[in-house]
C-alpha cells in the first residue's frame, strides 16, 4: 500500500528516476509523509541524470526491511544513500552502522520540534559511524552532495557541477545587476 502511495505521489511531477540502469543513490525515508522534502533530493539527482531509486524504509516500523536494504544497497550497486527521517530519526544513523557506503541525511522538519530533534538525532552520531547532515529540509543539498561524491570518480559529472555552480553564480549576478538599476 505504502508502494503505491509513494508511486502515486511521484508521478507526474517527478520520476524516481528508474532506468534500466541499476541506481546508483538509493534516497529512503522514514514515512511517505517525508517525501514532499524528500523529493527535492530526487529532482536534483534528476537534473544531472543520475539514477536513483525512492524507497519508504523505517528504522522503527519496518527494522527487518531497513537491516535488508542497507546491508545490500552496495552489492546492488549503489554508492551513495540519502535517507531522510523526522523525530527520533534514527535511520541515516542505523543505515550507516550497517554499511560502508557514504550516508547523507536529512533532518526531516517535525510539528512539535521544529526538526531541532531530528537535526540532534541524524547529527549527533557516535565516533566512528559518520553520517553527512544537511540542513533541516534540506533535500536539495542532499543530492548535491551525493552528486559530488559521485563526481570524484566520475569526470562528467563533476564538469556538470561545476557548470552548475558557474549557473549558480551567474543567477546570483543577475539579480545583483537588476538590483543596483
Ligand atoms: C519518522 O516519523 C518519519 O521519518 C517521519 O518523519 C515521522 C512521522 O511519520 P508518520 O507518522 O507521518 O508516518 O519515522
Amino acid at each position: 500500500i505504502v508502494e503505491a502511495r509513494l508511486k502515486s505521489m511521484l508521478g507526474g511531477e517527478i520520476s524516481d528516476g528508474q532506468t534500466a540502469v541499476s541506481p546508483r543513490v538509493g534516497i529512503i525515508m522514514g514515512s511517505d509523509s517525508d517525501l514532499p522534502v524528500m523529493k527535492d533530493a530526487a529532482r536534483i539527482l534528476n537534473i544531472f541524470d543520475v539514477p536513483h531509486e525512492v524507497r519508504i524504509v523505517s528504522a522503527h516500523r519496518t527494522p527487518e526491511i531497513m537491516f535488508s536494504y542497507a546491508s545490500s544497497a552496495g552489492e546492488r550497486g549503489i554508492q551513495v544513500i540519502i535517507a531522510g527521517a523526522g523525530g527520533a530519526a534514527h535511520l541515516p544513523g542505523m543505515v550507516a552502522a550497517m554499511t560502508p557506503l557514504p550516508v547523507i541525511g536529512v533532518p526531516v522538519r517535525t510539528s512539535t520540534l521544529d526538526g531541532l530533534d531530528s537535526l540532534l538525532s541524524i547529527v549527533q552520531m557516535p565516533r566512528g559511524v559518520p553520517v553527512a547532515t544537511v540542513a533541516i529540509n534540506n533535500a536539495t543539498n542532499a543530492g548535491l552532495l551525493a552528486v559530488r561524491m559521485l563526481g570524484v570518480c566520475d569526470s562528467d559529472l563533476q564538469a556538470r557541477m561545476s557548470q552548475y555552480l558557474q549557473d549558480t553564480k551567474n543567477d546570483v549576478m543577475v539579480k545583483a545587476e537588476k538590483l543596483e538599476k
